[in-house]
């Protein structure tokens, strides 16, 4: 073999070395893993001015970087002498580059992206390329995890350059359920809740707003429904919900209203009490009375200018239609259009789609109404699992989308379920045709708020939450078939949520111990 051959032969070798270290996930602390990663062995240290430039000039993604920069620096201060490094290991910037940079943020935007961290060469510049803004969102919170303050250089460090990472998620939606009728949440709160939301890859905040115990939204339409708030300042203004969905916009996050009807909603007739049964029988809704879908077409209405995320969610859960049957002006209204309380249930979910629909909205039920009538659902419904059971098989077998919640694997308020349960919740699992693993969305924890409000809601759902988010970005190849093997990781990204500012939990402290095995 000649020297030519050698060399070459070294290379592969080399390179093979490469695959496989990039197959093996114990040094690359990223989370949650990205579905391609390769990297080396040199350190690259950022310059005191490290900017980007980019080929679209965009304000979210201006702030977005700033956040980011922030996000890696942490308030320390950089007072390492420059001089000092070698030239060639100073990285100087970010170039980001846009290829279709008019989307909008929507369901099934295009998140993914590609991010080059070079070896040391002169200028050094990262590169990071994207088709949407929102795919650079995430390559920016990728990026901000290679990076740290380093206290042996005293200056904003990357390990194991160069870095090629080619990401994309593995379902569109990606959710976490907040509730801010059980226990207000005061917005600063909610807003650091998106702030950590982001940093997990996660993109959809389901904002179940209102329920039997407050209502603290206003709504212009019907403007004595937030008399149903706790107190007067217990309440989210117009302005307020506009704000945070904007927020969340910035962040690649869609906000999902949630109405949860006709039996979530008690606190609805505080300022409106004809919207009851009866003054000692007050839910569900009375589905006899028209001012009722009035009531429903105002919120929706006031809803669809405030709210634009494609999907709304209407409820639909849990509806015990007794008051119903034994409030005699509901009966008689009953026995007049022949209909049992279960009709009437299927009579009223199907009027709430039809008025979201006219909205321009597509909708979000709770699977009981998928499995009392699901063959009358609308076709623009997506299922939303949280029983057991596995409804989601059925669900897309019939042709509808379906986002998954089981109460068993992905409840944050069960506080015995632990990290590694949440990380082993696979959404797809039973179902093997290809088609039907299309109309499985996604899924979403849920935070419900009976038993936590804004003194412990973070850590809560941190690490929990992280835990799912990865199942739900992450290839099914690159995921751990055991969590075991994750909890190294897990555990940085718990440390990184803590020093930036969120109160995530140890690893091994909410839920029980992990099985062994
Ligand atoms: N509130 C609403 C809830 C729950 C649901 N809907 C819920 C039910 C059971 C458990 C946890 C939460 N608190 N509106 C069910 C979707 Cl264990």
């Amino acid at each position: 073999m000649g020297k030519m051959g050698s060399e070459m032969l070294i290379y592969v070798l080399l390179l093979m070395a490469g695959v496989l270290a990039s197959g093996q996930s114990s040094q690359v602390k990223i989370w949650p893993m990205p579905a391609s990663v390769s990297y080396g062995h040199t350190h690259l240290y950022l310059t005191n001015d490290f900017g980007f430039s980019s080929n679209y000039g965009s304000e979210i993604l201006k702030d977005a970087f700033d956040r980011m920069l922030a996000l890696i620096k942490l308030d320390h201060v950089i007072d390492a002498n420059f001089s000092a490094f070698n030239s060639s290991s100073l990285l100087q910037g970010l170039h980001i580059v846009i290829s279709s940079p008019n989307g909008q943020l929507q369901y099934g935007v295009d998140e993914s992206y590609k991010l080059i961290v070079p070896s040391p060469e002169k200028p050094a510049y990262a590169h990071l390329e994207a088709k949407t803004v929102y795919g650079a969102l995430q390559g920016l919170q990728t990026f901000s995890q290679l990076c740290y303050f380093s206290v042996t250089s005293r200056v904003l460090q990357i390990d194991m350059s160069p870095w090629t990472i080619f990401d994309q998620p593995r379902f569109s939606y990606r959710g976490l359920l907040i509730d801010t009728s059980r226990h207000y949440l005061p917005v600063p709160v909610i807003k650091k809740v998106i702030d950590s939301m982001s940093y997990a890859k996660l993109n959809v905040m389901h904002w179940h707003i209102v329920d039997t115990q407050s209502f603290p939204l206003e709504i212009p339409s019907y403007p004595k429904l937030w008399d149903g708030a706790y107190s007067p300042s217990e309440r989210y203004t117009v302005a307020d919900a506009a704000d945070i969905v904007s927020y969340a916009r910035k962040r690649g996050i869609n906000v999902l209203a949630e109405i949860d009807v006709p039996g979530h909603a008690l606190s609805w007739g505080t300022g409106y009490p004809s919207l009851w049964p009866s003054k000692d029988c007050q839910q569900p809704l009375d589905v006899s009375n028209e001012f009722t879908f009035k009531v429903i077409d105002g919120i929706l209405s006031d809803f669809s200018k405030i709210f634009n995320f494609k999907f709304v969610h209407l409820g639909g859960d849990e509806v015990n239609t007794s008051c119903w049957t034994t409030t005699p002006r509901i009966r008689n209204w009953l026995k007049k259009r022949g209909m049992n309380e279960s009709q009437a249930y299927q009579y009223f979910v199907l009027r709430a789609q039809n008025i979201a629909l006219s909205h321009g909205y597509e909708i979000i039920n709770w699977e009981e109404t998928f499995n009392d009538f699901g063959n009358k659902l609308s076709r623009k419904t997506v299922v939303h699992n949280w029983l057991g059971g596995g409804v989601a098989q059925r669900v897309v077998a019939s042709g509808l989308r379906c986002i998954v919640s089981n109460q068993d694997k992905w409840y944050l308020d069960h506080l015995d379920t632990p990290w590694q349960e949440f990380y082993a919740n696979e959404p797809l699992t039973n179902i093997t045709n290809l088609k039907q693993q299309k109309l499985v969305i996604g899924g979403e924890v849920c935070m419900w708020g009976e038993t936590v409000d804004g003194s412990d809601i973070e850590q809560t759902i941190w690490p929990r939450a992280a835990a799912a988010a990865e199942r739900l970005w992450t290839p099914f190849d690159k995921l751990a078939k055991n969590p075991r093997d994750v909890t190294g990781r897990l555990a940085h990204f718990r440390c990184l949520l803590n020093q930036r500012g969120v109160a995530a939990a140890p690893v091994a402290g909410l839920g029980r111990a992990a099985p062994e095995g």
